[in-house]
C-alpha cells in the first residue's frame, strides 16, 4: 500500500524521462534501414508470429498495437518490419537493450540526482541545476531560449493556438513569474538540452515530464510522445488531476484503484476531493488514507533515489498456448536456463558494481486442467539467495514445487505453466574496503555460498532489507587479489581523507580484541566509512550527494544492531563506534546459513553464538530447504 512521504519545504524540479518505442529505436540504430519505417520488435516465438513488445510510431499509425501477435500486425500493416529480439538460451536476450539504456542514463545523470526506474526510464532531481541556472543565467535574461525548450507542452497554456511556440516562449521568459514557475522554466530548458544531448550521442529520442514531484512528472511524460516534453506548473495541477482516471496512477492500477471505484465511487483523482482525510484513513488506514488525500491535491514527497543501476534483476519467459509446460521436468529445464542467466547477471553486478542480491523470488502463471480461468493464482515464493548457478537452480526448483503445492491445494489435478520468472532482489552495495567478502563470494574454488545472514527477517519484514548483511570470509581468502587491491585503492581515493587512518585504528582495535581469527581479520579489513561513490556499470565517480543520508541510514542500522548484539562475544561491533560503520548481528545468523559456510568459519561462528536466552525469539530453519516448505494453509 502506498505511503505518504513528508514533503520537502522547498520547491523541487523533478523530471521523468522515458525513451520512445525503445527496443525499436535500438534495432533501428543497429539497422538504419529501419528508420522511419513501420517496425515492431517481436519476442522470439513461432506461435502466430510471436508477440509484439515494441512498436514504432510509424506502425502505430496503422493501428499496430503491442498486444498483437506478428501475424495480426502483418494483417493491419503489411509493410511492417518485424525484428526478432536477440535470443540466448532459447529465450530473449535483453542485454543489448539494457546497455543501450545505460548509455542514456550516463548522459541524463550529469545534471542531478538520477534514479533508473526501468530499462528505459529515469527520474531526475534537477532542483540544484535549476537553481543554479536561475542565479547565473535566468531564462528572462537569455537572448535566445534553447529552441527545443520552446517546443515544450505547458499544461494550462492553450495548445491549439497558431503561435504555440511564442506562447511557450513567453511562459518560459516571464519576468513576473513566481519562484516555483521560474524553477520549472529552468528545468524545462535543462531537460530539453539533455534530450538533445541524448539524441546526439545515442541517436535515441525520448519524452519527458517536468514537474515539482515524481508523481506529476511521471503522469505527464507520456502525454505527448514521441520526442516531446510536458511541463506541469503548479497552477495547472488541479485541473489536470480533476479528470484523470484513478487507474492512470501507477499505484492505483491494481486492487486499491478497483476498491476506490467499487467502494467509494471514485473514478477520477478529482473525485477523491469529496472525501476528508479522516474518511480516507477510515477506509484505507492512516498512511494510505493520507497518501490518497495528498495525491488528490498533487502533493507527493517521494524522493528521487540516487541509483543508476537496476533495483533488481529479473529473468522470465512466457509459454503461450501449446507451449505451456506440463510437467516438472520441462519446468526444471526452463528454470535452469532462467537461473543460469540470472546467476550470470548477479555475478557480473557483483564483479562490476560490488553489489550483492539477497533474495531469490519465483513467479509463475499457472492453470489447472479444464480450469484455465480459475481465480487462484500461483503464489510467488522467495528465499535467501545463494550465489552459484547450481544453488540458484536448486532453490528455484524448490520454490516452484512449494508454489505448486499451494496452488493445487488438495486437488490431484493436471496443471500447466504459462509463464515463469526468477528475480534477484534486495540488492545492496558492499561497503568499500570489504574486498574479502568479494574474494569469498567470487573465490575461484569457492564451493560455499555467500548466504545471507538474516534471511528470515528479509522475508518477513521488508524494512529489514535495508540492513547490511555481510558474509564471513574464508580464512585462506583474507588477502585481496591484486585487482581487488586496485579497486580498493581507487575507492579509498574517493573516500574522505581520514578514512585510511580510521581504518587502521579500527583494525588495530579488532586485533587486540580477538587476535587473528579469520572472521575478525575479515572484519578488520572493513572500512568504517561508507563509500561516497556513484556506480554506473563499472564506472565510479565522485558523489557528494548521498553522504548525509547514508550516514543517517548507517546510524539507524547501527542503532538497531547495537541493541541486540552480544557485546561480550562480539565487541568488535562496539569498536566501530562511528555512525558509518557496518556490522552484523551474531544472534541473527541463521543456522541454515552457517551450515553453508566452510567448516573453519562454522567453528568460529559456533564459538560466538551462545544459545539465545529466549530461544523463541529466533526460530530459524535448520537447513536452507526449510525455506521451501509450503506455506501453512490459513484457517
Ligand atoms: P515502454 O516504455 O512501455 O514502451 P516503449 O518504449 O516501447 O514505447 P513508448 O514510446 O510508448 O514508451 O517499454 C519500454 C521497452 O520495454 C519496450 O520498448 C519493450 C519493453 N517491454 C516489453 O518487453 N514488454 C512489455 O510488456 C512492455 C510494456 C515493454
Ligand atoms: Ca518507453
Ligand atoms: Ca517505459
Amino acid at each position: 500500500m502506498p505511503v505518504a512521504r513528508p514533503e520537502p519545504q522547498e520547491p523541487r524540479v523533478i523530471a521523468h524521462v522515458d525513451m520512445d518505442c525503445f527496443y525499436v529505436q535500438v534495432e533501428q540504430r543497429r539497422n538504419p534501414a529501419l528508420r522511419g519505417q513501420p517496425t515492431a520488435v517481436v519476442q522470439y516465438n513461432d506461435w502466430k508470429g510471436g508477440g509484439l513488445i515494441a512498436v514504432s510510431y510509424e506502425a502505430r499509425k496503422f493501428g499496430v498495437k503491442r498486444s498483437m501477435r506478428g501475424d495480426e500486425a502483418k494483417m493491419v500493416c503489411p509493410s511492417i518490419n518485424l525484428v526478432q529480439v536477440p535470443v540466448a538460451r532459447d529465450k530473449a536476450d535483453l542485454n543489448v537493450y539494457r546497455s543501450a539504456g545505460s548509455e542514456v542514463v550516463a548522459i541524463l545523470a550529469t545534471k542531478g540526482k538520477c534514479e533508473r526506474a526501468s530499462i528505459d526510464e529515469v527520474y531526475l532531481d534537477l532542483t540544484d541545476a535549476a537553481k543554479e541556472m536561475l542565479l547565473e543565467s535566468p531564462p528572462e535574461l537569455s537572448e535566445l531560449i534553447f529552441e527545443e525548450a520552446t517546443k515544450s507542452n505547458i499544461l494550462g497554456l492553450p495548445s491549439d493556438v497558431s503561435n504555440r511556440e511564442d506562447s511557450v516562449r513567453a511562459w518560459l521568459y516571464q519576468v513576473d513569474a513566481d519562484y516555483q514557475d521560474k524553477l520549472l522554466s529552468c528545468g524545462a530548458i535543462i531537460v530539453a538540452q539533455l534530450r538533445i544531448k541524448v539524441l546526439e550521442e545515442t541517436q535515441f529520442t525520448c519524452s519527458a515530464g517536468i514537474a515539482h514531484n515524481k508523481m506529476l512528472a511521471k503522469l505527464v511524460s507520456g502525454m505527448h510522445k514521441p520526442a516531446q516534453q510536458t511541463v506541469v506548473p503548479s497552477a495547472a495541477v488541479q485541473d489536470f488531476l480533476v479528470s484523470l482516471p484513478v487507474k492512470k496512477m501507477k499505484q492505483l492500477g491494481g486492487k486499491l484503484g478497483s476498491s476506490l471505484q467499487d467502494d467509494l465511487g471514485v473514478k477520477t483523482v478529482g473525485d477523491l476531493l469529496n472525501f476528508t482525510e479522516e474518511k480516507l484513513q477510515e477506509f484505507y488506514g492512516v498512511n494510505t488514507g493520507t497518501w490518497l488525500w495528498k495525491i488528490a491535491r498533487g502533493i507527493s514527497g517521494e524522493e528521487v533515489e540516487d541509483r543508476l543501476l537496476p533495483k533488481s534483476h529479473g529473468c522470465g519467459k512466457t509459454f503461450p498456448g501449446p507451449k505451456a509446460l506440463k510437467n516438472n521436468a520441462s519446468v526444471k529445464t526452463w528454470l535452469d536456463r532462467l537461473c543460469e542467466e540470472l546467476s550470470e547477471r548477479i555475478q557480473s553486478d557483483l564483479n562490476q558494481n560490488k553489489r550483492i542480491a539477497q533474495t531469490l523470488t519465483l513467479h509463475a502463471r499457472a492453470c489447472k486442467e479444464n480450469e484455465c480461468d480459475s481465480i487462484k493464482k500461483f503464489p510467488s515464493k522467495s528465499c535467501p539467495l545463494r550465489y552459484g548457478t547450481g544453488k540458484i537452480q536448486e532453490d528455484a526448483m524448490k520454490l516452484f514445487e512449494s508454489g505448486l503445492h499451494d496452488f493445487l491445494g488438495s486437488q490431484n489435478t493436471k496443471w500447466s505453466i504459462t509463464s515463469l520468472s526468477v528475480a534477484a532482489t534486495k540488492i545492496f552495495d558492499i561497503p568499500s574496503g570489504t574486498n574479502s567478502i568479494l574474494r569469498y563470494i567470487k573465490g575461484p574454488n569457492s564451493t560455499v555460498s555467500p548466504a545471507n545472514l538474516d534471511p528470515p527477517s528479509v522475508l518477513e519484514d521488508p524494512s529489514l532489507g535495508k540492513k547490511l548483511h555481510v558474509t564471513p570470509n574464508h580464512e585462506e581468502h583474507c588477502e585481496p587479489s591484486s585487482s581487488e587491491k586496485e579497486e580498493h585503492e581507487n575507492n579509498s581515493n574517493l573516500a574522505k581523507p581520514h578514512q585510511a587512518k580510521e581504518e587502521k585504528r579500527v583494525s588495530k582495535k579488532l586485533t587486540e580484541v580477538k587476535g587473528t581469527c579469520s572472521i575478525l581479520k575479515f572484519l578488520s579489513q572493513s572500512s568504517p566509512v561508507i563509500n561516497e561513490k556513484r556506480k554506473f556499470d563499472g564506472l565510479i565517480c565522485s558523489h557528494p550527494g548521498t553522504e548525509s543520508s547514508s550516514k543517517q541510514n548507517k546510524a539507524e542500522e547501527h542503532d538497531k544492531s547495537a541493541r541486540s548484539v552480544d557485546k561480550d562475544k562480539f565487541n568488535a561491533g562496539g569498536s566501530h563506534s562511528s555512525s558509518s560503520t557496518w556490522m552484523f548481528n551474531v544472534e541473527e545468523i541463521d543456522p541454515a546459513v552457517v551450515e553453508e559456510l566452510p567448516p573453519e568459519i562454522q567453528r568460529e561462528i559456533h564459538g560466538w553464538i551462545r544459545p539465545p536466552k529466549n530461544s523463541s525469539s529466533k526460530k530459524r530453519g535448520s537447513t536452507i530447504s526449510s525455506y521451501f516448505r509450503p506455506a501453512r494453509k490459513s484457517g
